[in-house]
Formats: structure tokens, C-alpha cells, sequence
């Protein structure tokens, strides 16, 4: 499957139109200083009036897959009343669309966007909202017909840890025992939605995507070579042990039994829902961390090394403060350091050491600073070179016996980076925000033929057809 990825928030616009309601973005977008340049999800790239449009890039492009999600606020405006005909409509044109141009749909039920009035009654961090996101998931499940692949949830992890622990991402939160008790409710809330599936849709597959980390000691001493492992625990062991083992890792139980309510919210027969066994795994990878030096205090290590800068510290080197980078690596315009390897690494180590079940890279992408050229081009070799480096990684997965079934660049277009705004453009489309207007980069038109070859073109020569 070759495709690529977006996200209903950060391309939709159209916050108020046809039923929808309030998200948690939309509370945390409109709430001063929390985006960068007080960017919000208000109009973004008009995806919600223009998807025809994109679907014929899509086509031109001539991807086998597309990924994106769903927004709850469209679908149960008030969560527990009935389901939204008119947030129905705009996913089954869209589906349709898909399917008229020979793209298989590839949904998601949930990235990021919860319904406000269900934060306002806890969120996350409340068992009750598990079971909210079942009753959403029946009602996608039953009524968007025409999917042969369903995901749960996108990167569970950033919901629990950027939204209730750190407060980089929506609703802002600066609670470590929330986003414990956020992880297990999330976990469970996916485990409800593969229970619905199987009773509903038999026939469909079921999985969900996670952003799973390589970390790396920078040193030998004990204190890092610990703080790395806590590090795994939390970004990786956390998520992969109760989805393949039925168990959560106990040094991770133990680590947040300080911070209440934590683990403490697991009731029995919740592993065994949070394990049923699904049909595939979404892995999202951009670049690997290092674990090192000073600031190696618990939280820092706990968020990983993704974490967004706070938009009152601009976006210059978001890492620095937290000791957790190699000097000299190459970085994207995230700051987030480049190197390939880390990707086959952590496919052979699924495989190894959690399942075999058929994986999909369902995101993986690079933001760098593109600008359109007095020839109204957008040429982005960087990109090019970082997507070569990514895909030779995944090639050499599967040589080494990696099931990857699939590959989904993030993104289709430039859209809203979440804390970033639209600071940070991931496309390989640009997006003109005052106008609408959509330019395939250098990158679009590359992808194109490594998705016609089936086989990637030697990375001197693509690099040089974009000059
Ligand atoms: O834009 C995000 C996406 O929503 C989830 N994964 C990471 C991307 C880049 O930060």
C-alpha cells in the first residue's frame, strides 16, 4: 500500500458548519498563547469544502491508500444525543470519492480532536470517556460503509502525555497522574472499539497506530542507561506490553504509583479488552532521541524527545533543555534529528519482540522550511533525500524479515502542526493560507514515480530533476 496521511483537524476547516461542535483544539487553539502565531484549526486548508480537489491530487499522484480521521465533534455533536446525518455525509462523499478513483480509504475514529463537553466532564483522565468513544466508534463502524480497514486511535501516546502531562497540546493539561490514568483510558477505549468492530463489522480488519520511539543512551553511565530505559517505558513498553502481552510493564506501574491517580484506575478485565487481538499495527516514525547530560529529570525523560516547544519558548531548539540530543546529527525544521537506521531498528525489535502481525509505516515525513520559488515552484530535495533515507530503511525491514504491508508519508498537505500552527510545513503539497491554492512540491511529483516503479529512483538523480 503506498499512500499518504492527514488529520480532520488539521486540514478541515469548517469548524461550525453542519452540526459540528467544539473540539479540545478548538478550546486550546482559540485559548491566547497556546498556538504559535495564535494560529487555530478555524479554516486550515478548507479540506472540508475543497476534498474533491484533493482527491484528484491524490489521484494524480496515484496512491493505492489514503489515510485520515474522523471527527468525533461532526459524528456526535453531543456525544451522548444521535448521530449527526450531516458529519455522516461529508465522510461517506469523501469515501466515495475515494473509491471512485480506485483509493482504498483507510480511516481513523480518533486523533485528537475529543469532543469539549466530554473534557469538561474529565476527559481522558475519566473511565467514562472510554466508553463515550465506544458508542462513537459503533456509530462509524456501522455507518460509514465501504472500509476494509478501520483504526482505533492515532498516537495514544501524544493525547495522554502532550495533552495531560506537559500541556503542549490540547487541553493543556500539567497533570503526570492524569496522563497515566489518560494512557490506560485510551488503551481501554481502543480495546472497546475492537470489541464493537468484531461484533458489528466482522469482516473488517481493526488496529491502531502508535508513534513508538528509538532511544539512545548517550552514555554508558548507569543514571542514563536508566533514564533511557524509563524513557522506552513510557514511549514504547507502556502502549506494545498491554496490547501484545496482556500486562503493563511493572516498573512503569511503580514509577506513577507517586502520582495518583495513575494505574490505579485499571479494573479487572480491562487487559483483557485492551488485548484483543487485532489484524494490523500503525507504526509513526520521524527520527530517533538521545537520552544524556544534564535535565535527565523524570518528566523530561517520560516525554520522549518529540516534545513540541511551548509556544511562549519559540521554536528554536525545544530539546536543548532536556539533554537529550546528538550534537552534529541532522535535523528536520522541527529540530527533530535525522537518521534512518532508527527506523529498521525499531521494525525488527516489533517483530522481535511483539508481533509479527502486518505492519504500516502510517506516518512518516519531514517538515522543513519550503518556500514557493519566483517560478512558482516548490522545490524540496531535502525532503526527498530524508523520504529515500526512510524508505531504503523500511526495504532493508523487510529483508530482515519485517511483515511492512504498506507506507503513508505525512502528509498529503502543509496543515496545522498542532502547537506549531502553521508554522512547520510537512506537506508535499503547499498550501497557499491566504488563498486556498494547493502546489505539488518536488516531493509529489517524486513519490509519484517511486509509487508507479514500485521501486525507488537512484537519490542523485532525484535529487538533481528538482533544479
Ligand atoms: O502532525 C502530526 C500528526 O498529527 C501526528 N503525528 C506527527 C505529525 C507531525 O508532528
Amino acid at each position: 500500500m503506498w499512500g499518504t496521511a492527514t488529520a480532520a483537524y488539521q486540514i478541515e476547516g469548517a469548524v461550525a458548519e453542519d452540526g459540528r461542535t467544539p473540539s479540545i483544539w478548538d478550546t486550546f487553539s482559540h485559548h491566547s498563547g497556546r498556538v504559535v502565531n495564535g494560529d487555530t484549526g478555524d479554516v486550515a486548508c478548507d479540506h472540508y469544502h475543497r476534498y474533491e480537489e484533493d482527491l484528484d491530487l491524490l489521484a494524480d499522484l496515484g496512491v493505492t491508500a489514503y489515510r485520515f480521521s474522523i471527527a468525533w465533534p461532526r459524528i456526535h455533536p453531543d456525544v451522548t444525543g444521535p448521530a449527526n446525518e450531516a458529519g455522516l455525509d461529508f465522510y461517506k462523499r469523501l469515501i466515495a470519492g475515494l473509491h471512485e478513483r480506485n483509493i482504498t480509504p483507510l480511516p481513523t475514529m480518533y486523533h485528537w480532536d475529543l469532543p469539549q463537553s466530554l473534557e469538561d466532564k474529565g476527559g481522558w483522565a475519566t473511565r467514562e470517556t472510554s466508553f463515550r468513544f465506544a458508542d462513537y466508534a459503533a456509530t462509524v463502524l456501522e455507518r460509514l460503509e465501504g472500509i476494509e480497514k478501520w483504526t482505533t486511535f492515532n498516537e495514544p501516546w501524544t493525547s495522554a502525555w502532550l495533552g495531560y502531562a506537559y500541556g503542549h497540546h490540547a487541553p493543556g493539561r500539567e497533570d503526570i497522574g492524569a496522563a497515566a490514568a489518560a494512557t490506560h483510558h485510551l488503551l481501554l477505549a481502543h480495546g472497546l472499539g475492537v470489541e464493537a468492530a468484531r461484533s458489528l463489522v466482522p469482516e473488517v480488519e481493526i488496529g491502531l497506530t502508535l508513534n513508538l520511539g528509538v532511544l539512545r543512551s548517550g552514555t554508558n553511565e548507569q543514571v542514563d542507561l536508566d533514564a533511557t530505559w524509563r524513557g522506552d517505558g513510557n514511549q514504547n513498553r507502556i502502549w506494545l506490553d498491554p496490547l501484545f502481552r496482556g500486562s503493563y510493564p511493572e516498573d512503569m506501574v511503580k514509577l506513577y504509583e507517586a502520582h495518583p491517580p495513575g494505574f490505579s484506575v485499571v479494573q479487572e478485565g480491562d487487559l483483557a479488552t485492551i488485548s484483543s487481538p487485532i489484524d494490523f499495527l500503525g507504526v509513526n516514525f520521524y527520527g530517533p532521541g538521545t537520552i544524556m547530560g544534564e535535565g535527565r529529570e523524570l518528566e523530561a525523560r517520560m516525554a520522549g524527545y518529540n516534545v513540541g516547544p511551548r509556544p511562549e519558548a519559540p521554536p528554536v531548539n525545544h530539546l536543548a533543555g532536556l539533554g537529550v540530543e546528538t550534537p552534529g546529527r541532522p535535523k528536520t525544521a522541527m529540530e527533530w534529528e535525522i537518521d534512518a537506521t532508527a527506523l529498521r531498528e525499531l521494525l525488527v525489535r516489533i517483530k522481535d519482540e511483539y508481533t509479527t502481525i502486518p505492519l504500516y509505516i502510517t506516518e512518516n515525513g519531514a517538515a522543513f522550511n519550503d518556500y514557493v520559488a519566483v517560478d512558482g515552484k516548490v522545490r524540496d530535495p531535502q525532503r526527498i533525500q530524508y523520504l529515500d533515507e526512510h524508505l531504503e530503511a523500511c526495504l532493508g525491514a523487510i529483508d530482515d524479515g519485517v511483515n511492512l504491508q504498506g507506507y503513508f508519508i505525512w502528509s498529503l498537505l502543509d496543515n496545522f502542526e498542532w502547537g506549531f500552527g502553521y508554522s512547520r510545513r510537512f506537506g508535499i503539497v503547499w498550501i497557499d493560507y491566504d488563498t486556498g491554492r494547493r502546489i505539488p512540491k518536488s516531493t509529489f511529483h517524486w513519490y509519484s514515480g517511486v509509487i508507479a516503479n514500485n521501486a525507488l529512483p537512484p537519490l542523485d538523480e532525484a535529487i538533481a530533476a528538482t533544479r
